[in-house]
């Protein structure tokens, strides 16, 4: 090194320390992380087992904590490359919650979207808005914006789903609220399965209209999901990347089912090997039937039924399986598509198409 070198860098350097003390910064020895190429995520493939690890740790702390106490009994998954920041991905939160025979977890509103994904139990009940949804495995259920709800369990069985928030965007935005129910239970305002007689049926009453852009149907069973893969796989034809995918949609509108998350749920098919694909949108995959392997890049995932896992943005992802599987997914892509920012690239035959 020159002395001029030397002279020039410590120039430069006691710059930065003297601009720092007065709320400045130089663009130049950052420009490139904060306007990349492509995406580079900090968030990182991630897989849950559930019977093996998270299943006995969600009853543990079912044993030390009630329903009650927790408010909502909930082990938060958090992905390992955005550790403290209670994300699975840098815009969306997931957790699993448990609520056991006899409990309720009570009556809020917030400014938060939420989905709910059951994975195990049959018969506790979310209420939104004074309407309880009933809840069966592999079932999506919404609770839209600033809609009341409480959860409840009056089976004989305990009841765990999977939680979808956009917690991250909203505390992005700050514009999070928040609000307790006066009773801890919402009185009932309409029968189970108003709404999806109302909404899901290809009706609407007539001067119906849309007050949101949030879907009016709180409940898509799987029992539908299930039935509309099942006549797409016979028909045949499976999509090279993705088999046989649908994705959940709100009948006024036919856009997502809310305004930032988009949900999805794919067949693939016996022994179907993927092609590569990647989105910008991470997604939180859960494993509703079937055993397989998920290639995230170069990390491989094995999964089977009730799993869960992460693909971050822009990755590329291979899905194989040996039995027939069915893959609940959701993502921030709602919001990025309403942002002109979703992108996509198929990469079939190894060329990106
Ligand atoms: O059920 O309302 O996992 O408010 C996190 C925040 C669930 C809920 C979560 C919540 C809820």
């Amino acid at each position: 090194m020159t002395i001029s070198e030397v002279s020039t860098e410590d120039r430069r350097n006691s710059f930065y320390e003297l601009i720092r003390k007065d709320n400045l910064a130089s663009l130049w020895q950052r420009l490139h992380s904060l306007v990349p190429k492509s995406p580079l995520t900090p968030v990182v493939p991630v897989h849950w087992d559930y019977d093996g690890v998270v299943r006995p740790h969600i009853f543990t702390a079912g044993e030390i904590v009630t329903a009650e106490e927790a408010e909502r009994r909930v082990l938060i998954l958090e992905n390992p490359g955005l550790p403290g920041s209670a994300s699975i991905t840098q815009s969306l939160y997931a957790g699993l919650q448990l609520v056991l025979p006899g409990e309720v977890a009570r009556a809020h509103r917030h400014s938060q979207s939420a989905l709910r994904f059951v994975i195990e139990g049959r018969g506790a009940y979310t209420a939104v808005d004074g309407e309880r949804v009933a809840m069966s495995p592999g079932d999506f259920v919404l609770t839209p914006s600033w809609r009341w709800h409480d959860h409840g369990n009056e089976s004989d069985e305990p009841m765990v789903w999977l939680d979808g928030l956009d917690i991250p965007i909203i505390s992005f935005f700050d514009a999070g609220f928040a609000e307790p129910g006066k009773a801890i239970t919402q009185a009932e305002l309409r029968p189970p399965g108003d709404s999806e007689a109302r909404y899901s049926n290809n009706l609407l009453p007539v001067d119906w209209k849309p007050g949101d852009r949030n879907s009016p149907i709180l409940r898509y069973p799987y029992e539908r999901s299930n039935e509309t893969l099942s006549a797409m796989a016979r028909g045949g034809d499976p999509d090279a990347c993705h088999g046989y995918k649908v994705r959940f949609i709100n009948p006024a509108t036919g856009s997502t089912p809310m305004p930032t998350i988009a949900a999805f749920i794919q067949r693939l098919p016996e022994s179907f090997e993927t092609a590569a694909y990647r989105s910008t949108d991470s997604t939180i995959f859960a494993v509703v039937e079937g055993h397989g392997q998920t290639k995230v890049g170069s990390h491989c995932i094995e999964w089977k039924p009730r799993d869960v896992f992460v693909v971050p943005s822009w990755h590329p992802v291979v899905h194989r399986c040996e039995t027939e599987a069915t893959l609940f997914s959701f993502s921030d892509r709602a919001a990025q598509e309403t942002l002109g920012l979703w992108r996509e690239a198929r990469h079939l035959n190894g060329e990106v198409a």
